[in-house]
């Protein structure tokens, strides 16, 4: 069975990933309709050798399409993701818009698959920084119980987008020829104040929320309970920008349900399906942003045991923002339904 497919933002910096994971896995696809923006529309793609033309996303655009792969934004999913299901598409969307609503599935495969099929039309697609925290957290969390996680992260800048890269290369080349550096895209480019991102660490990912966290922070602790289906697991996060382009990076001390074996721990990420073991410190391996970036694997290191409580663990976790923290997960979201849909 192959199937009717739309990438929706097909011209951002997700979409281009989803469009080659897409013809990299073969996915069975019998028509491919690449969506975007008015401003997008009319610009050409390439897809397995052919040009494909980008059209507008208009509700109309949706029929006769099963699976809608959306990252157009926040606004675009919630005017048109609806819109989508009633012309009985499922839809993956990688943005925040349903993430947290109760009858929307949050999907990280490696965590809780079998939800994928309890959806009403849309399957969310968690915030980058807590899908790879939460694939690594998984089989810990299924051998010892977590109680407790306290993460920092270490975030890229393509987080934010094509311009925010832009913004980190010119002003790098500004401070090393001498030039004034001008922030212009972040912490957030709607907000009146900027940053220098170059040579700095910015601890602002999204406005803030009321209680001082920001959203980032938030989605962190919010996703994460959602997605490991424990309210009862206790986070805290502060989310730090880094000039950094592809990959996120995390600092994690997590407090588990009972005493550990550190080499059981070991063992058990090395055997977890979508996680590499990286935690030589005597040869200095350890997961780096630049060896995580195009890879689809979450990335683990450091491991140790806290020196103090007998359940607290440390770790650091990295991997491609653009690839396991949206287009790869998306995917994977998108095979699963293909297979099931194929053996029924
Ligand atoms: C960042 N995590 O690194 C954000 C980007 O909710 O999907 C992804 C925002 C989201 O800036």
């Amino acid at each position: 069975e192959t199937f009717n497919v739309a990438v929706v933002g097909a011209t951002g910096a997700v979409g281009e990933q989803i469009l080659r994971l897409l013809e990299e896995r073969n996915f069975p696809i019998k028509t491919l309709k690449l969506l975007s923006s008015a401003r997008s529309a009319g610009s050409k793609l390439m897809f397995k050798g052919q040009e494909v033309t980008v059209e507008e996303a208009k509700p109309e655009s949706f029929e006769g399409v099963q699976i809608a792969l959306f990252s157009a934004g926040g606004d675009v999913s919630k005017a048109l993701v609806p819109e989508a299901i009633k012309h009985g598409t499922v839809c993956i969307d990688n943005t925040s818009a349903f993430r947290m609503d109760p009858t929307a599935p949050l999907v990280v495969p490696e965590v809780n698959e079998e939800k994928i099929f309890e959806h009403n039309g849309v399957i969310a697609n968690p915030n980058c920084s807590t899908i790879q925290m939460v694939a690594a957290l998984k089989p810990l969390q299924d051998r010892y119980g977590l109680k407790r996680i306290i993460v920092s992260t270490y975030q890229a800048v393509s987080g934010s987008g094509a311009k925010a890269i832009a913004e980190l290369n010119r002003q790098t080349k500004a401070i090393v020829n001498g030039e004034p550096v001008n922030p212009d895209v972040l912490p957030v480019a709607s907000l009146p104040v900027k940053h220098q991102i170059a040579f700095n660490a910015v601890p602002q990912i999204d406005k803030f929320t009321e209680n001082g966290f920001t959203y980032e922070e938030m989605k962190m602790i919010n996703e994460t309970k959602k997605i490991m289906g424990d309210e009862s697991i206790q986070v805290t996060a502060t989310c730090v920008r880094i000039p950094v382009v592809y990959g996120h990076s995390e600092s994690v001390y997590v407090e588990l349900g009972s005493e550990y074996d550190l080499q059981e721990v070991r063992s058990l990420l090395e055997n977890a399906p979508g996680i590499t073991v990286v935690d030589d410190p005597a040869n200095q391996a350890y997961p780096l942003a630049t060896d995580a970036a195009g890879k689809n694997d979450v990335f683990v290191g450091r491991l140790r045991r806290d020196l103090d409580s007998p359940t607290g663990l440390n770790l650091w976790i990295v991997s491609d923002n653009l690839l396991k923290g949206a287009a790869w997960n998306a995917v994977q979201i998108a095979e699963i339904i293909a297979a099931r849909s194929q053996q029924a």
